[in-house]
């Protein structure tokens, strides 16, 4: 474990506590980084299902009852560094456009996701997108993705449409399918480079990291493992 600056500890994440988690890999105190990541997006377009393909490479078709489940972890390794990822499902907070601000505390990665099958989900991008703005740090990086890809013949939402809207809004986008395992691998392993490259370019600047608009978020970059030299 390296020696952390003021700065870098701004990266670092506090392992939160949940009493709901039982995997292995959450006690798993071998890790160099520490990234907490959400996913989020309208209702239905398969945030949960994402989270379980990835966490588990498992999928129902069966309703997936986000109720009790606040995050997984997973450990990657990229760059000859052990970086666990705790990733936050939203435990149904969207179906009610309720939110909490507290899920957006010291995230520093966003999977936006809305179903290519479904046009109301890809209009509230923006508006997701502008809630992330608001509360999370300014250095969070964001990854949209087109989960259902699958549903080819069902598709409402043009990959030209989603490609330019992720221009616009400085995203990286990838379609995805958590049913078909398409893309999902990949869209975490690339929110993890954004999130390294990010990291480092603002390590290699002069000032510290600390983008925060709001000084009373000072508390949600908490001690612990950080600074990513991947
Ligand atoms: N065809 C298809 N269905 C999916 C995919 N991902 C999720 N679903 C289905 O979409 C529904 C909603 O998924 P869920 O993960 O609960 O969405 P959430 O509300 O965003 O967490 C469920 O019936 C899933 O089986 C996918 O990639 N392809
Ligand atoms: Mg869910």
């Amino acid at each position: 474990m390296e020696t952390l600056s003021i700065s870098r500890q701004r990266w670092a994440m506090a392992t939160a506590t949940n009493s709901h988690q039982s995997q292995k890999d959450a006690a798993d105190q071998n890790f160099d980084y520490m990234f907490k990541l959400l996913i989020i997006g309208n209702s239905s377009v398969g945030k949960t299902s994402f989270l379980f393909r990835y966490a588990d490479d498992s999928f129902t078709s069966a309703f997936v009852s986000t109720v009790g489940i606040d995050f997984k972890v997973k450990t990657v390794f990229r760059n000859n560094k052990r970086i666990k990822l705790q990733i936050w499902d939203t435990a149904g907070q969207e179906r009610y456009r309720t939110i909490t601000t507290a899920y957006y505390r010291g995230a520093m990665g966003f999977l936006l996701m809305y179903d290519i099958t479904n046009q109301d989900s890809f209009s509230a991008v923006q508006d997701w997108a502008t809630q992330i703005k608001t509360y999370s740090w300014d250095n969070a990086q964001v990854i949209l993705v087109g989960n259902k890809c699958d549903l080819e013949d069902d598709r409402l939402v043009p990959t030209e449409d989603s490609q330019r809207l992720a221009h616009e809004l400085g995203f990286q986008f990838f379609e995805a399918s958590a049913k078909d395992n398409i893309n999902v691998k990949q869209v975490f392993e690339c929110l993890v480079d954004v999130i390294c490259d990010k990291m480092n370019e603002s390590l290699d600047g002069d000032g510290p990291v600390s983008n925060h608009k709001d000084s009373s978020q000072q508390d949600t970059f908490p001690e612990g493992h950080g600074g990513c030299a991947c």
